[in-house]
């Protein structure tokens, strides 16, 4: 029995499509982030950062969302999320997935939570603005590598498609102008239609779709 320490809409969120994709058995424990429970002293103990989300599985605690999902992807090998040691998509299954937790899910970090990046409160709307380019060059990159694959590494759906999923989610209170995006922005809507993206743990995670309106497609 796998125990997933969550947050809604958090970075527990990628973790948790992929544990319910592999159908595995699994419990959902909420570390409240009103409360400040992830910088508790037992929470702490899993995870030395106080950063959510962690996965337990047996005496292994795994910490770091990306590394979870290989985890996950690596333990059900039947699901086929993950490509396989020697098939050419792999080394770009792991590009993909570092640069969606290296460069746009930092990124975002820096756009949520300015103030931990600067001690000049004058500099927090500079920050603001300067980093809302950043998010928007990278998700371009992500748009022209759609633009002739159906999945971010390629033909397949991995680990990566949701990663990318719920860090689109991320995206929508920034100015994510869906024209600017529209690769991008039919791939979201696609991967919305497929049931795995459906209830019960989309809705749970409150992720976006209200933007990706059929009208807006590519
Ligand atoms: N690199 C970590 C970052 C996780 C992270 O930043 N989690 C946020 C929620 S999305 C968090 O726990 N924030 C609470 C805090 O910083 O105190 C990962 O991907 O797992």
């Amino acid at each position: 029995m796998f125990k997933l320490y969550y947050y809604p809409n958090n970075a527990s969120l990628a973790p948790h499509f992929l544990l319910h994709h592999v159908k595995a058995d699994y419990e959902l424990v909420l570390v409240d982030r009103k409360l400040n429970a992830q910088k508790s002293k037992a929470y702490l103990r899993l995870n030395h950062s106080g950063k959510i989300p962690t996965l337990v599985d047996g005496e292994q605690v795994t910490c770091e969302s990306a590394a979870i999902c290989i985890h996950i992807a690596e333990t059900f090998p039947e699901y086929e999320l993950i490509p396989k040691i020697g098939e050419a998509t792999r080394p770009l299954f792991f590009q993909w997935l570092t640069f969606l937790t290296n460069t746009l899910q930092a990124q975002l970090m820096v756009r949520f939570y300015p103030h931990r990046n600067t001690t000049d409160e004058t500099m927090i709307a500079s920050i603001v603005e300067a980093q809302d380019k950043q998010v928007a060059k990278t998700l371009l990159a992500i748009d022209r590598q759609l633009e002739n694959n159906p999945y971010l590494v390629c033909e397949k759906l991995t680990a990566c498609d949701y990663f990318l999923f719920m860090l689109a989610g991320w995206c929508i209170p920034l100015e994510f102008e869906p024209s600017k995006y529209p690769h991008l922005l039919g791939y979201l809507i696609r991967l919305s239609k497929k049931p795995l993206f459906k209830q019960p743990i989309r809705k749970k995670a409150s992720i976006f779709l209200d933007l990706c309106t059929p009208s807006t497609a590519s």
